[in-house]
């Protein structure tokens, strides 16, 4: 058993659209665990940190605008294979040929505006996670339905 963590971003659009609520509880009852949580107003050099590896590409700038034009909120989620979980809780990253149950297929139509962020991979976790979070903001605690869960 892998209990992995993992970082997830409810963008700009999620917070507008009042989908914070509806989007989180996917998270929780697919019975991963809360470790970090936080509504951030990300300014443009977070912007080019989290999204440096899409430099260059035609996307880039509209990509920066629209993280920061409004705030988003960071989580953290701990769990078995939360990294892979997550990513497909989530979705495809164009809304509109994500399958419905997920959550970008059920709410999003965009290919930018789609939600969403969840790391990639367990690398990139730890290292978005380091970015999003300090130490201190993160809790690890033992979930008291831990044993019919995991
Ligand atoms: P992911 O979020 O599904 O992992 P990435 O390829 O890492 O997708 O792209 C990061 C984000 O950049 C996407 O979630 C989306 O908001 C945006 N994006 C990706 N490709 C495009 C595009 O072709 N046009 C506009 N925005 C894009």
């Amino acid at each position: 058993m892998t209990t992995q963590r993992t970082l997830i971003l409810l963008k700009p659009d999620a917070v507008q659209r009042r989908l914070v609520g509806e989007i989180t509880a996917r998270f929780e009852r697919k019975g991963l665990r809360l470790a970090g949580l936080k509504l951030v107003q990300v300014s443009r050099e977070l912007a080019e940190k989290h999204y440096a590896v899409h430099k260059g590409k035609p996307f880039y700038e509209s990509l920066l605008t629209f993280l920061t034009s409004g705030p988003t909120v960071a989580l953290v989620w701990e769990g078995r294979e939360a990294v892979a979980v997550c990513r497909t809780l989530m979705g495809m990253t164009d809304g509109a040929k994500s399958p419905p149950g997920t959550i970008r297929g059920d709410f999003a139509l965009s290919v930018q505006n789609n939600l969403v962020h969840g790391s990639d991979s367990l690398e990139n976790a730890a290292i978005e996670i380091a970015l999003w979070f300090k130490d201190e903001e993160l809790v690890s605690f033992t979930s008291t339905d831990a044993n019919w869960v995991a």
